[in-house]
Formats: structure tokens, C-alpha cells, sequence
């Protein structure tokens, strides 16, 4: 399969020969693929995706938030965070009952996996036995789980694989560069210190970011290189296109350029042949047209239902519309 891959590649863009494995990416292979023309680039990717996965298959992850607001700390895209006023009040932890429901309704819809998040900048030990209770709850419903409660311990980590969990979501968001300007409460080196204790407790690490936030594309090449460093790639890996929240100190970016966000998940698709990605916030400002490019360029995850965390997302029945006019299935549940 690598082998074909490589010869694949080699046929896309003439001269260039791309390494397979994630930790052999160097930026300049990285900042080649960016500079491919479009179509040329999109081919490639859509090339890797039906190497890799089963073709015109999506995989629907529904999400709840679990403790919504006030979190401490200041991301300055977040319309979580206590730091800006942003219309979000402040949730205490949901009963284990609402989650379970929530998680059965996901699943009568379709979703094989269920996502929790929480407004912390690590979880508090109350917490960790509420976060436990729903981990065990939703995996005995047979869905994946997975989880985003900010910094972990090793000790945090380890109790969440017994509880069953599946992925830790915990994004690097951006490139180093850019994202000192973006969050000032915790270092780049505290989130690959969490990825490190969700790896050594044998979770899958789920860990993306978020483009439009006003980087440069260096910041995106970098952005991806970093992730390609990670001693494992990710096995998934979101990409969000920045919601522009009232409030925070982004709220008045610009959309990234259509083509720009399309073109940087094909990049992550070539350079992650394996990886689940996952068309995440932001889709619903995209057109179908837009969704259906973004399919094209390797995307094989979406979020699904009317709610991400805070922010609105398409509803269930556009969706299955979309995937209709694209004669795209839904992932179904492993037996
Ligand atoms: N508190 C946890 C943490 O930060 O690790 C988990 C929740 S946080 C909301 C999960 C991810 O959602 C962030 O890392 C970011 O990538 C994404 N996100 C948050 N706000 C967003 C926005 N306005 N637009 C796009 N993505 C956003
Ligand atoms: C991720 O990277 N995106 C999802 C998931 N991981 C948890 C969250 C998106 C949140 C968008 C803003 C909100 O709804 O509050
Ligand atoms: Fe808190 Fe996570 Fe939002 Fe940052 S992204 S403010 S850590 S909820």
C-alpha cells in the first residue's frame, strides 16, 4: 500500500517524491505540497484518501458540552473563555442522565462517536469521577468515546483509559509562533505535555486546530509540520475553520480565503495518510459546494447535530441531505 502511495505521488507532481510516514516530513516537502496547483493538489489527496479508507464513507461524531464557560483560560477564539464577554453563561457539570440521553439520541441518528467537552483548564477531581461515569455510559452503548477537558496528568490520563476512552482530544491549534499571540495562560510545551501523558496511557491522541485565525500560511506549514513531529501522527485529527465569536479578540478576522482552507486540509490528508479528518467547527457558513470540496480534499469526519460545543452547527436532516447529493455514507457502528 506505502508503495503505492509513493508511486502515486511521484505520478502527481513530477520529480517530487514525498515520504509516507509522517516523521520523515520536513517543512520544505510540507510548504511543495502547499505550492501544488489546486486541482493537481486535490488530486493527490483524494489519490491518498482511497488508498487508505473506505471511498464516500464519512464518520459522524456528535458533541456535548458537558461544563460550559467560565473557563480560566484566555484562547482568544474561544467564546468560552471568562476572559471576554461573550454572552456564554456558566454551566455546572450536566446529570450523568442528560448525557446518556443526549448520547442514545446521537446514536438513533446515525453518530458512531460521541465527544464530551469541558471548560477547564484541567479537570478538577470532582470532576474526573462525573467525567468517568459518562466515558463508561457511552461506551456501553457501544460508540466511541472521546474526551476534551484541557491538561492532563499521567495519573488523569490513566484513569481515563480505564474508564474505556477511546481518543483525548487536545489540539496544538496553530504553529508555535502564532499561537503565543492566541492563548497567554498555558505554553505550547504544556499541550504536547498532555499529548505525551494521553499517549503513554495508550489512548488514541485526537489533535488538530484551527485555521483563519489571521496566520500566515507559514503558520499553517508550520502548524502541520509540528503535528507530523509528534512521536505517533495523530490517528484523528480536527481541522476547524475559526467561528468569529462576539467578544473575543478575533471577532473581527476575515474568513480565510475559501481555497486556502480547502487546499490546507488536502495537505493534511497527503501528509496524514491514515488519520481520521475531521471537517470540524465552521461548517455552517460553508456552502454545500464548499463541504463537498473539502470531501474531495481527504475530510472523512464531520460533526453532527444542531450544536458543537457552544456554537451552531447544520442540522441533522442537512446533513443527511448533503450526504444523499454526494452518495456519501454514513460510517456504520463496528458489529
Ligand atoms: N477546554 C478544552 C481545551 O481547550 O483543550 C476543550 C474544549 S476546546 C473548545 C476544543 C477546541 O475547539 C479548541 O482547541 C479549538 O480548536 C476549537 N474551538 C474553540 N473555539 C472555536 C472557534 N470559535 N472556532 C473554531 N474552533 C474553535
Ligand atoms: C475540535 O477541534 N473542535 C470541536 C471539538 N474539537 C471538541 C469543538 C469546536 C468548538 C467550536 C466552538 C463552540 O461550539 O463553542
Ligand atoms: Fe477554555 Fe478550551 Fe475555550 Fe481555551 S479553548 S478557553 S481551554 S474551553
Amino acid at each position: 500500500m506505502k508503495q503505492n502511495l509513493k508511486l502515486t505521488l511521484n505520478i502527481g507532481v513530477r520529480g517530487m517524491s514525498l515520504p509516507t510516514h509522517s516523521p520523515k516530513w520536513d517543512k520544505k516537502a510540507i510548504t511543495d505540497l502547499f505550492k501544488t496547483p489546486f486541482l493537481d493538489l486535490v488530486t493527490m489527496a483524494r489519490t491518498v484518501y482511497k488508498e487508505n479508507f473506505t471511498r464516500n464513507e464519512i464518520e459522524l461524531c456528535a458533541l456535548l458540552s458537558v461544563k460550559t464557560g467560565a473557563c480560566p483560560e484566555d484562547c482568544a477564539y474561544c467564546p468560552q473563555s471568562g476572559h471576554y464577554k461573550t454572552g456564554v453563561e456558566k454551566e455546572q457539570l450536566l446529570p450523568l442522565e442528560t448525557v446518556v440521553k443526549q448520547a442514545k439520541l446521537a446514536k438513533e441518528n446515525g453518530a458512531t462517536r460521541f465527544c464530551l467537552g469541558a471548560a477547564w483548564r484541567s479537570p478538577p477531581k470532582k470532576g474526573m469521577t462525573k467525567i468517568i461515569e459518562y466515558i463508561k455510559a457511552i461506551k456501553s452503548l457501544g460508540l466511541e468515546a472521546c474526551v476534551t477537558l484541557g491538561m492532563l496528568s499521567d495519573e488523569q490520563a490513566q484513569q481515563l483509559k480505564e474508564a474505556g476512552l477511546d481518543y483525548y482530544n487536545h489540539n496544538l491549534d496553530t504553529s508555535p509562533r502564532y499561537y503565543k499571540k492566541i492563548i497567554t495562560t498555558r505554553t505550547y510545551q504544556d499541550r504536547l505535555d498532555t499529548l505525551a501523558a494521553v499517549r503513554k496511557a495508550n489512548i488514541h491522541v485526537c489533535c488538530g486546530g484551527i485555521i483563519g485565525m489571521g496566520e500566515t500560511r507559514d503558520d499553517r506549514i508550520e502548524f502541520l509540520y509540528q503535528l507530523s513531529q509528534l512521536p505517533e501522527p495523530p490517528k484523528s485529527l480536527p481541522i476547524n475553520r475559526l467561528i468569529t465569536i462576539q467578544g473575543t479578540p478575533l471577532e473581527k478576522v476575515s474568513q480565510i480565503e475559501n481555497f486556502e482552507f480547502i487546499r490546507t486540509i488536502a495537505v493534511a490528508r497527503i501528509v496524514f495518510p491514515e488519520t481520521m479528518l475531521r471537517l470540524a467547527a465552521g461548517r455552517e457558513t460553508m456552502s454545500e459546494e464548499m463541504q463537498a470540496w473539502c470531501f474531495m480534499a481527504g475530510a472523512n469526519s464531520i460533526f453532527y447535530g444542531e450544536k458543537l460545543l457552544t456554537s451552531a452547527n447544520p442540522d441533522e436532516n442537512s446533513d443527511q441531505q448533503l450526504l444523499q447529493k454526494l452518495d456519501i455514507k454514513a460510517k456504520q457502528q463496528a458489529a
